[in-house]
């Protein structure tokens, strides 16, 4: 079409605006100017008309048709430009539909408030359907995976993405749940049944929610309960001889690295820990210290040296004020049931409780200083009240808080700490134990979930994984916290590049088909700036080492080593702020202060005091350290290069939390960063084992307020998502794709009862996929021939899946009334 005839007088456009995005705006005349310019006026909706001259892509956006605006796949818009993409979403979202088609992508924007669509009933009706037979529905997703995997038997993967406060945690619990639902395999089409009323697996499952949100959520400004962990959890699905069985296994994401040697190699993202310590005044601790306070009956908090005024405590007291009592306390109820069902009994959760009260006594602890040296008071009573419950020695628990001892090749020097290192180690404690006892948690929540199936759910292939990690997040100040939490967030996004784009196109360019290459926004360059040899995390690790590295020190390295014309586009240095570096990250540029970056990659915890915990007289808390430490894993240190003091001079006396070391021996200490790294690798390993679908949650405001849709806010994250392209792709693409031999296979039924087994026996694949797209009546242009495979367009698979259900039913049908008959 010419461009004069595509803007008509009267062609409905888009027309910029700077609050809206976009406004609704028709053509009043469109002229020529030169060879390909045209000069266009435009009329909005108060008649106020715009002149807008250019060529090509620089012309208005074209509006689709009114029937299309507000289609459930975005995919099936005739004209797909960002501003039909973003009216889409919204007008849907007005109209009360929050989930939205984006060719293979769910887009899921956050209600705020409950909606009704999670009903038992709705549970139902998403069973044994397609994609595209009802509404768009996460439950829809789940369904798919589902079918795929009883289709493949392979792993599937449902990945929930998108920033902090945007829903994750919602879809993927949701999620979990339409899975637990009881229901016989999709084939057998006629007995799927729902039962109402959970099954005891289904109930479990239920119940890890309320355990792993009190220990691993806490209020954040983004988010009121906001995931400070990331989790992977697969349920197997196990084929008894007479029936379907679930099971489920947390992957979950330790706060203690796994031994590398360990048969459990998957991935797992811990625990932020810093906020054990220390909240910022708008954040809070984690929910559960709340829940004690505020759920306990008064004599069980007497017992622990507790009251009801949380506030008496300084790692609660420095963060904003709780939510209301009320929703506290009903909490705790549900997080006291939960691990009731989980198998902890109320023995254990009383052991719990006691290890929360000692670390809230720890951090009471009163220390001070004489000109230069730490003291404590022999009687501090918090101190009694924390030692009692940690079962740990008060006189030997101070010395080796206020004195740090280091041992050279000839003797033990010990020294005294100021008042502020000794607070840097009694916090660093209060991390420890709580981050073992979280370990300690997932590993009671897996034994209970495996359960009596433990071993044959081992080995399952078959399984169905839920990932939900911390979103992506930029305050007004950001630290290593956010710098993990990003950076695990620009690692998903790079698997979706390399899933949607890049595997995609490779296979189209290697099987030969007719394929015009898209482009995406690959964000290869700001990983390498994270994780590269000479990368962030790299230098981080490096200065972390040497025993004179500072914060900055370490940014000084940064600038010398990354900020380069090469690396412009993603690493910056911050105009007006000092101590800090900037990344343009694929949602947004976040600028990291350095302040602290050291100390949190260390955390160490002095090894006196992990051999003071690990022989405790509290058995449970022995217990509790020994699962997170036999985990524990050490790195093989590198050679020794000349001048590299990080190997040649590790930090005595000091042990990474994270790891032991044994003394002299050559190893490095495993630092947070480079631990969240491997985690991140294996856990990225892993997805590629298995068929991904995604879920893209978007949030509609800031305030988290019910029903309201920024659009500024949404396109932003449209447009990081990458959202415009992966509908061209999807559109343009062949999302699935056989093997001539495996399509024959599974469709050669469709095709005369003759003719198929002979070309079967005669190996004729691509002949009988030639006949079974002829016998379905599928058009030319939805699929493409390659060297090996065939390549189908959206929508062709469940139209064959539905020719195939039908001729097995009546194959069915035939064969019982024969016997009938027979009989
Ligand atoms: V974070 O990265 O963990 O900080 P999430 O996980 O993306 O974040 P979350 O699922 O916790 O966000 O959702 C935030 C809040 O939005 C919830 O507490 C609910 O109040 C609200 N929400 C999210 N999804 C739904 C929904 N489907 N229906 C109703 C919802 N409310
Ligand atoms: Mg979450």
């Amino acid at each position: 079409m010419t461009t004069l005839s595509l803007y008509s007088p009267g062609t409905p456009v888009w027309l910029d605006d700077s609050e809206l995005g976009w406004v609704f705006a028709e053509v009043s005349s469109c002229t020529k100017v030169s060879a390909d310019t045209f000069t266009l006026v435009l009329k909005d909706a108060n008649s106020k008309e715009t002149t807008v001259t250019g060529s090509g892509t620089s012309l208005p956006h074209l509006r689709n048709p009114p029937l299309l605006e507000s289609a459930d796949d975005l995919a099936v818009l005739s004209h797909l430009n960002e501003p039909s993409i973003l009216y889409a979403v919204q007008s849907r979202y007005a109209q009360r539909k929050i989930y939205t088609y984006s060719g293979i992508v769910l887009l899921a924007v956050n209600p705020f408030s409950p909606v009704p669509f999670y009903t038992p009933e709705i549970v139902k009706s998403y069973i044994g359907h397609n994609k595209g037979e009802l509404e768009p529905h996460l439950f829809a997703i789940a369904e798919d995976a589902y079918a795929a995997m009883l289709l493949d038997g392979t792993g599937q993967t449902i990945i929930v993405s998108g920033e902090s406060g945007a829903g994750k945690t919602e879809s993927a619990k949701l999620v979990m749940r339409f899975i637990a639902a009881p229901k016989a395999p999709a084939v057998n089409s006629d007995t799927n049944s729902f039962v109402d009323g959970a099954s005891q697996v289904e109930q479990q499952i239920q119940a890890t929610n309320p355990i792993l949100e009190a220990f691993g959520n806490a209020k954040t400004t983004r988010n009121d309960n906001s995931s400070r962990f990331g989790k992977y959890i697969q349920v197997k699905i196990m084929q008894l001889p007479r029936a379907w069985c679930l099971t489920a296994f947390y992957r979950s994401y330790y706060s203690i690295p796994i031994d590398k040697s360990s048969e459990q190699e998957f991935g797992h993202i811990f625990l932020e820990r810093s906020r054990l310590t220390y909240q910022t005044k708008t954040e809070r601790n984690y929910h559960i210290f709340y829940q004690l306070c505020a759920g306990l009956p008064s004599k069980d908090l007497q017992n622990l040296g507790l009251d009801a005024d949380y506030s008496h405590f300084h790692y609660l007291n420095q963060g904003g004020p709780s939510t209301t009592e009320l929703s506290d306390r009903d909490k705790f109820y549900a997080t006291q049931d939960a691990l009731g069902i989980i198998g902890i009994d109320a023995e254990r959760q009383t052991s719990i409780f006691q290890i929360l009260a000692a670390l809230l006594h720890l951090g009471n602890i009163n220390i001070t200083q004489t000109r230069t040296d730490a003291i404590i008071d022999d009687e501090d009573p918090s101190m009694a009240h924390a030692m009692e419950f940690l079962g740990v020695n008060p006189a030997e628990f101070k010395k080796w808080t206020i004195k740090k001892q280091i041992t050279t090749r000839a003797e033990k020097i010990v020294t005294t700490l100021t008042a502020p290192q000794a607070v840097q180690v009694r916090d660093s404690i209060s991390r420890f134990v709580y981050a073992c006892l979280f370990e300690w948690l997932v590993t009671a929540i897996n034994e209970s979930l495996t359960g009596k199936y433990g071993d044959a759910a081992a080995r399952a292939e078959t399984y169905i994984g839920v990932l939900d990690i911390y979103g992506f997040e930029h305050f007004d100040k950001n630290s290593f916290e956010q710098f993990c939490i990003n950076y695990a967030n620009e690692r998903l996004q790079h698997e979706f590049n390399t899933y949607v784009f890049k595997l995609a196109q490779d296979d189209y360019v290697k099987e030969k088909i007719n394929w015009t290459f898209i482009d995406f926004d690959d964000n290869q360059p700001a990983i390498d700036v994270m994780e590269g040899k000479l990368g962030v995390l790299a230098l981080l690790d490096e200065e972390s080492r040497l025993p004179t590295g500072s914060d900055a020190s370490f940014l000084q390295k940064l600038n010398a080593q990354l900020d380069k014309p090469a690396n412009k586009a993603v690493y910056k240095m911050p105009k007006f702020a000092n101590a800090a570096f900037t990344i343009a990250h694929y949602a947004l540029d976040v600028t990291y202060q350095v302040e602290g970056f050291l100390e949190k990659n260390r955390d160490t915890v002095p090894e006196e005091h992990l051999t003071l915990l690990t022989s405790s007289s509290n058995a449970f808390l022995r217990e509790v350290l020994d699962t997170a430490l036999h985990r524990v894993g050490t790195e093989p240190a590198d050679p020794p290069s000349p001048g590299d003091a990080v190997s040649k001079i590790p930090d005595p006396g000091r042990t990474s939390l994270a790891g032991t070391t044994g003394r002299g021996t050559a190893v490095k200490k495993p630092t947070l960063g480079s631990i969240f790294k491997s985690s991140l690798g294996t856990l990225m390993d892993m997805l590629r084992m298995t068929n991904v679908h995604y879920i893209r949650c978007l949030k509609p405001n800031q305030h988290k307020t019910a029903w309201e849709f920024n659009p500024l806010q949404v396109l932003a994250q449209l447009r990081a998502a990458g959202v415009l392209e992966t509908i061209r792709i999807s559109t343009a693409g062949y999302p699935s794709r056989w093997t001539f031999q495996d399509f024959a296979r599974r469709y050669h039924m469709l095709i005369h009862w003759r003719e198929g087994p002979q070309l079967i026996k005669r190996e004729q694949w691509k002949r009988i996929c030639v006949l079974v797209l002829q016998k379905a009546g599928i058009d030319k242009s939805k699929h493409q021939f390659g060297e090996t495979k065939i390549f189908l367009r959206t929508g062709v698979l469940a139209t064959l899946e539905g020719l195939r259900s039908s001729k097995l039913n009546a194959v069915l049908f035939m064969q019982t009334n024969m016997r009938r008959l027979i009989a």
